[in-house]
């Protein structure tokens, strides 16, 4: 058979457990099945793998029910089996965090897992270690696209525009509380208030507070540290949202159509679903002149090239008043619904979701794994 096997691997140990069931199920039904067999891969939320039904209907968003892999595997009879044919399989579980074997047997992973050991690199490590190519960024760009220090202290060394912030370490905390604090108080003293404290390496928005004034500091530290024992410090820019889709092409990367997001965007218009998915707000393409959308776009690909990210990366930025943009950060595993800003962008751009879908996996097949 020379259709390459694509495993496409979602769910997970995730508060966006169900987000990435809802956009496997897109994905799984965008792949082209005569250029590809497709696997699709659930891990449930307490950390079992399984080998689901090849089913999108079942993936989606119905009334107020949220998909999961759980559910997705409620045939499981706690056997384990091996497919001899993946089209007619039960599902299998492994024990958790272990390998599935069946990664052994697949050209591609497509992996759509969110947080901690999805997007921050550790299951591209594991990938790396199994040797199987997979679609996007490798160990480091996704560590990076994690970790908001660092990808601040990357893009400022490559030249990129970024907003004013601190960083307070764990050790910090431990050894001088007060002065950990006073670090912050200072910032705020030097840069203005509010400022927003948030964990330092997070996949969504859990744990940001906006900070308005010194009575409500110690409660943000406390809510960011919750989540992560580094946290970062940063101003308000007041500015324009705008966003930036970058896409490897034969020939190297390139930036979308640029998109905006409206402020304070009324929620309560959408319906359950688009409020879920998190994207339907944004207007696509921005109302920028053209230089300011030459400018956005090139700034993209810099971001993209300064990360050494592969395959795709959305850039986030503000346009401040003054006319700069500024870089906010870069998400390696961006929202990816055909309703999703990334995918919008493109499609607005000229390339539809499952030629998307398509370019990925075959930029994924055109690397082997290794040093790159
Ligand atoms: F593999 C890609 F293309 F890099 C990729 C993987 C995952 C793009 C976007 C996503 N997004 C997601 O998996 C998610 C937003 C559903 C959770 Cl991070």
């Amino acid at each position: 058979n020379p259709r390459p096997r694509v495993a496409v691997v979602f769910g997970g140990r995730s508060s966006e457990h169900a987000i990435s069931v809802v956009t496997a199920g897109a994905v799984l039904r965008a792949i082209d099945r005569t250029a590809y067999d497709v696997l699709p891969i659930g891990i449930t939320a307490d950390g079992r793998w399984a080998l689901t039904a090849d089913d999108p209907e079942r993936m989606a968003i119905t009334g107020r029910t949220l998909p999961s892999v759980e559910q997705l595997a409620e045939s499981d009879s706690g056997s384990v089996l091996l497919p001899a044919e993946p089209a007619n399989r039960e599902v299998i579980y492994t024990e958790p965090g272990s390998v599935p074997k069946v990664l052994g047997e697949v050209d591609v992973v497509f992996p759509m897992l969110h947080g901690p050991y999805g997007e921050d690199g550790t299951l591209q490590g594991l990938l790396e270690l199994a040797g199987v190519p997979y679609v996007g960024s490798g160990v480091l760009a996704s560590a990076v696209g994690m970790d908001k220090e660092y990808m601040k202290r990357i893009f400022a060394s490559f030249g990129l525009p970024v907003g004013p912030y601190t960083v307070v370490r764990p050790r910090e905390w431990e050894r001088d509380e007060t002065a950990a604090r006073k670090k912050i108080v200072d910032f705020a003293g030097d840069h203005g208030w509010p400022v927003f404290v948030k964990p330092a390496r997070a996949g969504s928005s859990f744990g940001i507070t906006k900070v308005d004034d010194l009575a409500a500091l110690d409660e943000a530290i406390a809510e960011a540290r919750r989540h992560d024992p580094k946290i970062i410090v940063e101003s308000l820019l007041r500015g324009r949202e705008i966003e930036c889709g970058v896409l490897e092409f034969e020939d190297g990367p390139r930036a979308s159509l640029p998109a905006e997001i409206p402020p304070a965007t009324a929620h309560d218009f959408y319906d359950f679903e688009a409020k879920y998915i998190d994207s339907a707000e944004g207007v696509v393409p921005a109302p920028l002149t053209e230089e300011q959308t030459r400018q956005v776009q090139e700034l993209a690909v810099r971001a993209f090239d300064a990360a050494s990210c592969e395959g795709l990366v959305r850039a986030d930025f503000f346009l401040l008043d003054s006319g700069e943009f500024v870089i906010n950060e870069i998400n390696t595993m961006p929202g990816f619904t055909p309703i999703s800003m990334y995918p919008r962008m493109w499609e607005a751009s000229g390339v539809s979701y499952p030629e998307l879908v398509d370019r990925l996996i075959r930029a994924a097949l055109g690397r082997s794994t290794g040093l790159r």
